[in-house]
């Protein structure tokens, strides 16, 4: 484009002001771009515009492109106009420059500004990458998306970890899963069904993996099997894999994260050879506890990336899990991993009235808590197995980054509920 007059728009990134010459460089979505001012060709009123430009300040530029080896990109715009349309207040919150980094907190108190770093906004092009091509996956297979509450009366996934909430007289809760609705769904012959949607766990730990509110990808199909649900887990993980690195090459770039891409099928590990491994290297885990810590880690370390594990004790899973029809003391649960990091859970669910209310029971729930859900089993309901998968930790996987409060714009933990 040498030679042509062109017009940029964004925010200033940084001034180089040396005497005589002023560099400015002037950042928007597609990258960063220099304005070169020499003295000796501009007038002394440009000059001053230049000049005025503060750091973060919106402004519109008009000028001719010229090639230029030393500046970004290899060209430079000499400006014939400046406008300023928003001035910046100083100092700033952030460093946009990445010259000083910033403890997370900081960053987080001013998420709109840390998004400005290009390897900040990166993590959520890659995440709203990931969420189109779930979406567009599950469209392509035959599911019907839909949203079920988030305001409900019982819990799902164990009792500790609710959020109680005000609801006019009543008790109510926020919803830890959308379990109970997607599963009633399978009695109504919409036979495949997604949701993605928010999530809420009271969750006591405050980890690099572990938020307040996460989003949860949903799935649930019916007479399907258990391998059926793992066949459509990592089906659909490959086609993510697949999408990101056709279309996401810059954001990957930007954050130095080479995806990692099994070509081979994920490997799948039976809970108690989990226990074997892990007692071989040292860390304790019995028959009928769930991983601790340490067991995730020296796991994750033998297993490398993607693996299922399966045959989990039916004592430490939900009660809507099967139990194996020949050892019933095993489940039809399944979890995904990658390396430490649990990404999904998932099973053949009971679909039998009385197996349904007497697991309830043995799991000390009052069955008249689950009464309208447990309707739908009386009725016509067809086996069915799905999973949940957290599109958080789905993300840390595919940017590579460490702590999950990265991959939300606002994250809430327990110390954290604004902005
Ligand atoms: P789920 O989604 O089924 O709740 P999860 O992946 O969120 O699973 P948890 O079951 O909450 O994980 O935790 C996984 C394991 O990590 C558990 O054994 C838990 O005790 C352990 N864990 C969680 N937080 C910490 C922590 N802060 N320090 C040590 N161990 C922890
Ligand atoms: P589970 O409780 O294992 O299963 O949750 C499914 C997945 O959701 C993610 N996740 C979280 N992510 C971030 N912070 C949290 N506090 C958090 N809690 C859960 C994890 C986890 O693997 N109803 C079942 C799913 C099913 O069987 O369909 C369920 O909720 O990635």
């Amino acid at each position: 484009m040498a030679g042509e007059t062109v017009q940029i728009t964004g925010w200033v990134h940084e001034i180089r002001d040396l005497g005589g010459i002023v560099f400015v460089l002037i950042r928007d979505k597609n990258g960063i771009t220099q304005l070169t001012a020499p003295s000796k060709k501009l007038s002394e009123e440009m000059m001053e515009d230049v000049r005025a430009a503060r750091k973060e300040t919106i402004v519109s530029v008009t000028g001719k492109v010229q090639e230029s080896p030393k500046a970004p990109n290899g060209v430079e715009i000499i400006p014939d106009n400046i406008d300023i349309i928003n001035v910046s207040q100083l100092p700033l919150p952030l460093d946009t420059t990445e010259k000083v980094d910033a403890e997370m907190d900081t960053r987080l108190d001013s998420r709109f500004m840390d998004l400005r770093k290009h390897d900040v906004s990166a993590i959520f092009k890659i995440k709203s990458q990931m969420l189109h091509t779930t979406r567009n996956y599950f469209y392509d297979h035959d599911f019907t998306e839909i949203t079920t509450p988030k305001l409900v009366a019982s819990a799902t996934e164990g009792g500790t970890e609710l959020f109680p909430i005000t609801y006019f007289e009543k008790e109510a809760f926020l919803g830890q899963s959308p379990q109970l609705y997607k599963q009633m769904m399978m009695g109504t012959g919409l036979d495949r069904v997604f949701e993605i949607g928010q999530i809420f766990r009271a969750e006591e730990h405050d980890t690099l993996r572990h938020l307040n509110e996460a989003l949860s990808i949903d799935a649930e199909m019916s007479f399907k099997s258990q391998q059926d649900a793992m066949d459509l887990l990592e089906d659909l993980i490959r086609n993510i894999l697949a999408d990101i690195s056709d279309k996401c090459r810059g954001e990957l770039e930007d954050l130095e994260h080479p995806l990692d891409v099994p070509s081979e099928p994920f490997p799948v590990v039976p809970y108690e050879r989990v226990i074997d491994i892990v007692n071989s290297h040292d860390v304790e885990m019995n028959y009928g506890e769930d991983l601790n810590r340490a067991a995730e880690k020296v796991l994750g370390e033998e297993m490398g990336s993607y693996y299922f594990i399966t045959e989990w004790p039916s004592a430490i899973k939900p009660f809507y899990v099967m139990p194996n029809v020949a050892e019933p003391e095993k489940s039809t649960a399944f979890d995904l991993m990658y390396r430490d990091l649990e990404l999904s859970s998932g099973s053949q669910r009971v679909h039998d009235y009385e197996t349904l209310y007497n697991q309830l029971e043995a799991k000390d729930l009052n069955p008249d808590s689950f009464e309208k859900y447990l309707e739908a089993f009386k009725y016509g309901m067809p086996p069915h197995s799905g999973w949940g998968m957290g599109a958080d930790r789905l993300t840390m996987v595919l940017t590579g980054v460490k702590n999950i409060r990265e991959t939300v714009l606002f994250p809430r933990d327990r110390r954290r509920l604004t902005p």
